[in-house]
């Protein structure tokens, strides 16, 4: 029996995480370790992407959040970041009816604004024809940083109560979180993240307060469906008791 079907019997279908964040890293590794420019991992790395959308939707995993571009990958070497800029209108052209025929709505999070106008423009008109979606929710961090999302939500949160649309006591983890991008996106139970770093990278911070962490070697363009199922396993054999006592 091949190591996916043992898998499948495996996991407990009633308990899937409700959402599972990504980081996608190691895809220019995989091309340099090949001798192959950058660029071609991050293209296998988008067969991956693909992959791993279509079978989470399969077995019906209720939201995916991708960490695609952080506000620290600007600096990487121009050319590399105009090609990553392109990937969000490559991806949406080649998927976009697939994400409709399957009643995916996709999300962003992050600073949209901060974006080239041609990235925005193909991300905006993809968030508009999903938006009635009712399935999976496919959420890409794009121009994301978590101390810089929660900055934003303090700043955002100090306006209204100057104005006095908010009173002190009101703030509170709630209505804090509704500040955040992810505002009414449950958040991540499992925080997946591949080729060998074991950071969290500025990615989530507040979100992934009691998420569990599962790290693996494989670099992004190598990860299947059965490392994110080993990943959603481990999850489940794991105590998730939020620091309390299991009674
Ligand atoms: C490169 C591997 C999809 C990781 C996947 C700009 C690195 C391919 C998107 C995407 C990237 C983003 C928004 C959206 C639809 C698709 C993407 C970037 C990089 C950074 F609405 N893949 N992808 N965005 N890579």
């Amino acid at each position: 029996m091949s190591e996916l079907t043992s898998l499948m019997q495996l996991i407990d279908w009633n308990n899937l995480p409700r959402h599972i964040a990504i980081i996608m890293d190691g895809n220019g590794r995989w091309a340099t370790q090949k001798g192959l420019p950058r660029i071609a991992g991050h293209r296998a790395g988008m067969e991956t992407l693909k992959k791993i959308i279509s079978f989470s939707c399969e077995i019906k995993i209720p939201i995916l959040t991708f960490y695609a571009f952080s506000t620290e990958n600007w600096r990487r070497p121009p050319q590399e970041v105009n090609f990553l800029m392109r990937l969000p209108h490559e991806y949406i052209r080649s998927e976009l009816q697939n994400l409709i025929d399957n009643n995916i709505r996709l999300k962003m999070s992050g600073d949209i604004e901060g974006l080239p106008q041609h990235t925005q423009k193909a991300v905006r008109e993809a968030l508009k024809k999903t938006e009635k979606n009712s399935g999976m929710i496919l959420n890409f961090a794009l121009n994301y940083g978590g101390r810089k999302e929660i900055i934003n939500a303090v700043r955002e949160i100090a306006a209204k109560v100057k104005q006095g649309e908010m009173s002190v006591d009101e703030i509170n983890e709630d209505t804090f979180s509704q500040s955040l991008y992810t505002a009414r996106l449950h958040d991540p139970d499992l925080l997946i993240r591949p080729s060998g770093e074991m950071r969290l990278s500025n990615f989530l911070l507040w979100q992934l307060a009691y998420a569990e962490l599962w790290f693996s070697d494989v670099y992004w363009p190598d990860f299947t469906e059965e490392h994110l199922l080993q990943a959603i396993y481990n999850y489940q054999k794991r105590d998730r008791r939020y620091g309390g006592i299991e009674l």
